[in-house]
């Protein structure tokens, strides 16, 4: 018997969008058709049935770094993320220094366990001693942790060029995707050491000290990294021109590459950070929100297809804590001041707003960006990021005429703010579901703590994606 008929919605599906029927028995769609019945109904006469988001970049309850402790719990997360239409998300277990991988996955395993949405995790390696390249990492990626993330810059974190190459090495012979933060450490440290002798501690500082072209230098070492190891790789956050060029390039000369961007990279530019720190700390994230025309160009190589998807890099402080973004005062220096914006909630409305609302993109190549080619890069596909047959009931309804004008203090996310703050948004998601159960409704979560299931991923191809 089937559980639950979702009626006559538009529904965005792989292969075409049309008004129809889908049947949900026990979590997962059982049929999609015309005049289907269940023991249940919703009408979804003139809403739009989109597969639940996949967010594959966001930060969730990672430890204190030197600069701030991060305001989410999983718990406040993943309710912010279905509020937004999300309903799985691949974050990150970090290794601390010394520890072994199988501890960091099964302390993170077990603060996830407090999840509302289902979850995946990418291995962030700190520290790739001999035994955790030889042993651990090929445990872990076995046990269903299948992808890696490492960053090419920050102290303490950053892996040098020889030990990347050991990482992908790895990471092919283990079928492993590999994430990476691409930006030149040394032109960052650099950049910021002058800043800081000519006085500067301002936000606009922030931008100045990584820009465009520190970007492009790594994302363009990390591509001929992963040609050198005939690995592929996926580029975080890609914010500008010429980093999105590297890309073009690469892919033109037949290199399988993978990249994203993040929707405050199509939604705001720099000038949100010319301001009093104590108002606009807010917005310090890394890499940098860029001048207005690398905004565009972002936008252009995402209709173009350079960029494969759009994540939140969910990553939240509060401002008014003592771990948040204002640490040292109202004054806190560029260079202190956490990097990180909400974004879990956000990233779908805001993006929906600009670019199905707007009319830049069409609803299946939105339903792609930020579901189905994500889950795809991710081996989460088709368990999830589609609306077919056989697939997690995790649909996400829209209402394509409802505004909202957004507030942090709605968004759930304890960050207490959104860098959207009092932006009208066109289109909401008004009912969100997971494998068939409620878990937000008109932007109220209404999911249970800890029904969130963890997601792990067995081997699977490199995918092409459109
Ligand atoms: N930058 C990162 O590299 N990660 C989290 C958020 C941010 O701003
Ligand atoms: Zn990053
Ligand atoms: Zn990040």
């Amino acid at each position: 018997m089937t559980d639950l008929v979702i009626r006559n919605g538009t529904v965005v599906r792989e292969d075409g969008v049309d008004r129809m029927d889908v049947a949900v028995t026990g979590g997962r769609i059982s049929a999609i058709g015309r005049g289907l019945s269940g023991a249940r109904t919703i009408d979804a006469d003139g809403l739009i049935v989109l597969p639940g988001g996949v967010d594959n970049h966001c930060h969730i309850e990672q430890p204190v770094s030197k600069n701030g402790a991060s305001a989410d719990t999983f718990a406040t997360a993943t309710a912010s993320a279905a509020v937004g239409g999300t309903t799985s998300i691949v974050c990150f277990a970090r290794q601390a220094e010394g520890e072994t991988l199988a501890r960091t996955v099964e302390a993170y395993r077990e603060k996830a366990s407090r999840s509302v949405v289902d979850h995946a995790f990418h291995v962030m390696i700190i520290d790739p001693r001999p035994e955790v390249l030889a042993d651990e990492l090929p445990a872990v990626v076995a046990d269903g942790a299948r992808s890696i993330k490492i960053f090419t810059a920050y102290d303490g974190q950053m892996l040098p060029d020889p030990q990347i190459l050991d990482v992908l090495a790895v990471a092919k012979r283990t079928g492993a995707m590999v994430a990476v933060h691409a930006e030149n450490h040394a032109a960052i440290k650099f950049r910021l050491a002058e800043l800081l002798a000519a006085g500067r501690t301002d936000a606009f500082a922030h931008a100045e000290s990584r820009p465009g072209i520190v970007e492009a230098e790594a994302v363009r070492r990390m591509i001929t990294l992963s040609e050198t190891a005939g690995h592929p790789v996926h580029l975080f956050h890609v914010t500008c021109d010429l980093a999105a060029e590297e890309i073009r390039r690469a892919r033109a000369r037949g290199v399988r590459v993978y990249s994203e961007t993040c929707t405050h990279y199509l939604a705001l530019t720099e000038d949100v950070l010319k301001g009093p720190m104590a108002e606009v700390a807010g917005f310090v994230c890394s890499p940098p929100m860029r001048p207005e025309a690398d905004r565009r160009a972002v936008w252009r190589h995402l209709i173009e297809g350079t960029l494969d998807m759009v994540s939140s890099d969910h990553s939240s402080f509060r401002m008014d804590d003592p771990m948040g973004k204002l640490k040292t005062g109202p004054d806190t220096p560029f260079d202190k001041v956490a990097n990180g914006m909400p974004g879990l909630a956000t990233r779908l409305p805001v993006l929906f707003d600009m670019a199905v609302s707007a009319g830049r993109i069409g609803l299946e190549r939105f339903a792609r960006l930020t579901a189905t080619n994500p889950a795809k890069l991710y081996g989460l596909y088709p368990r999830k990021g589609a609306v077919a047959v056989g697939a997690d009931a995790d649909l996400a309804l829209w209402d394509p005429t409802k505004t909202v004008t957004l507030r942090g203090a709605d968004l759930v996310s304890r960050a207490g703010y959104t860098p959207y703050e009092g932006r009208t948004v066109t289109g909401w998601p008004v009912l969100v579901l997971s494998r068939g159960d409620v878990v937000a409704r008109d932007g109220r979560p209404e999911g249970a703590e800890g029904r969130g299931e963890y997601l792990p991923r067995g081997a699977y191809a490199w995918p092409e994606l459109h």
